[in-house]
């Protein structure tokens, strides 16, 4: 299926009489179909590089969510269920085909929503179906154990799906998190409620049509749109759904799982984060320049593993520092359509006074802006902020404790390894962080002692299909992308047989 934005305009004009005139209406996705809210409630959906709404979608109400999370046990008990592992495999790796074929259209559709450079949401959608390839080759191929303990007892386990898992995404990267955890949730056979953030549910919704395509079962993968305190409000609470996979702001994974607690749900949450790059004395200042730049402002800083607190040693700081400023200030920042564009604009007008309100705040708790700290003097459209840094900053600063989640870099000063270690330690999130150096084994030394789920050597890159991901303290707990993911989407049970030939009568009645 190739989309067609006139093709659903059409739809969506006989469906949404009130969506405003010469937008786009998305429905729900609900049991394999589109289907109307039951309110008149739509979202508006905007170009964060335009500031233009570009989209309308509806607003899922209670009964919705209901009749969404309905489907999807359904779905659970029969269709899904029906469906061989073998059969699930296919589904899934022509799901991951049906991603790359509509490649263009769903970038198009991802950096309209996000506001990000047409190249990072192409190499996104196709991350996304590498994703969908690694999991399908997972369908069962989770195995248990035979237990040789008990004389007389066969023993041994499975692994079954956990039945109907809402995944909360948000707007960073929507595609990739709705990939991260559709693809090991339907792939151990359980079936999905997805809700999108409120500004990000373009992609999702292609997404489902896809997976009908590929011959994902009605009810399967359903989408309901809406703000996150109703709608995924409504999600965590309701006694239909096993699991909850979040993704998110630590304060809202905390809402995520006092909800989760009434039902003793399974939650796995991936959180915020403040994360080191700690570039020591020896390190190869070229490289560490170039990788610490894309380690925060690679989409413009909104990465829950922004490298965003810079330790920099003392006897390379100052060639680091000038070469950091120098280099940084060449990044190319504009929307999707700008040739070249390296730095898309930020999420929300609201959420650029949040990321400006902590430059602001940094200056007057004594920190200095190096560069940046402002819109780009040629572009009034849009959300864009330049990319900064902050020096002069000590640790305890608000700045150096808090997720900005914009491109901005505070930069300190360290004296050694075991300052270091400390300064990195103290901090309430665990998520990331980055060491340049050209001693391997302080690297090693240095990876063990920092507390986060993922430390990277002398690279940015983080995030690789295969290689779990996720956080440690309130970083959230939980790895996606890796083989282990799988068990999060299921439980383990435990069949004992009794083979002795005499008869078992422990009352002796
Ligand atoms: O995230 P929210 P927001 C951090 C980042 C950012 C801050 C706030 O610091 O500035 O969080 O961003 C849904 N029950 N991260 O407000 O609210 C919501 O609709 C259930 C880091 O946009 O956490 C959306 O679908 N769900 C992060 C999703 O949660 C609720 C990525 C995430 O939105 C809900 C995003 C509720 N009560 C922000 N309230 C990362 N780890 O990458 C909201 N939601």
């Amino acid at each position: 299926m190739e989309f067609n934005e006139r093709q659903v305009f059409a739809m969506s004009q006989q469906e949404a009489p009130l969506a405003p005139v010469g937008l786009v209406h998305y429905p729900l996705w609900i049991d394999g179909a589109r289907v109307a809210a039951t309110t008149d409630e739509a979202l508006t959906i905007y170009n964060p590089a335009t500031s233009t709404p570009i989209a309308t979608v509806a607003h899922a109400s209670s009964d919705d969510v209901d009749q969404a999370v309905r489907a999807a046990r359904n779905a659970f008990f029969g269709a899904w269920a029906k469906v061989s592992a073998p059969k699930r495999a296919k589904t899934l790796a022509k799901l991951a085909d049906l991603i790359r074929n509509n490649a263009a259209t769903l970038a198009k559709l991802e950096s309209d929503n996000t506001g990000k450079p047409a190249g990072a949401a192409q190499g996104e959608v196709m991350h996304a179906a590498e994703v969908f390839d690694y999991y399908a080759a997972f369908c069962g191929k989770v195995t248990g154990d035979t237990v040789p303990t008990l004389n007389q007892y066969l023993c041994y386990t499975t692994w079954e799906p956990m039945g109907v898992v809402a995944a909360i995404i948000p707007w960073n990267f929507p595609l990739v998190m709705a990939a991260w955890k559709l693809a090991p949730a339907l792939a151990a056979g359980n079936t999905v409620v997805l809700k999108p953030s409120e500004l990000t549910p373009l992609t999702a919704l292609a997404l489902a049509e896809l997976a009908t395509e590929a011959g994902i079962p009605a009810g399967v993968l359903n989408v309901v749109n809406g703000f996150g305190e109703r709608v995924g409000d409504l999600l965590t609470r309701h006694t239909g759904v096993n699991k909850v996979a979040f993704t998110g702001g630590t304060e809202t994974g905390r809402a995520v799982m006092r909800n989760a607690a009434d039902g003793i749900k399974r939650v796995t949450l991936e959180l915020g984060g403040k994360s080191p790059g700690i570039v020591f004395d020896d390190a190869n200042l070229d490289e560490a320049v170039a990788g610490a730049i894309y380690a925060i402002y690679d989409n413009a800083g909104q990465a829950c593993n922004a490298r965003s607190r810079l330790f920099v040693q003392d006897g390379i700081y100052d060639a680091f520092v000038a070469a950091f400023s120098e280099r940084a200030q060449k990044l190319v920042v504009g929307g999707p359509s700008e040739p070249g564009s390296q730095i898309g604009a930020l999420i929300t007008a609201e959420h650029w006074q949040r990321v400006d309100g902590y430059v602001k705040l940094g200056v007057a708790e004594g920190a200095r802006v190096l560069f940046g700290g402002k819109r780009p003097d040629d572009l009034s459209e849009g959300h864009f902020y330049l990319p900064t840094a902050l020096v002069d900053v000590n640790n305890d600063m608000r700045v150096a404790q808090e997720e900005i989640f914009g491109p901005v870099a505070v930069i300190m000063r360290f004296k050694s390894e075991a300052e270091v270690i400390d300064m990195a330690n103290r901090s309430p999130y665990g998520l990331y962080g980055t060491i340049w150096t050209r001693d391997a084994g302080r690297g090693h030394r240095v990876a063990a002692k920092i507390q986060s789920g993922g430390l990277t050597i002398n690279t940015p890159f983080s995030s690789f299909v295969g290689v779990p991901f996720g956080g440690m303290k309130q970083s959230g707990f939980g790895r996606e992308l890796g083989a282990q993911t799988m068990k999060q989407y299921m439980e383990e049970k435990s069949v004992l047989v009794y083979t002795g030939e005499k008869t078992v009568n422990p009352f002796g009645v």
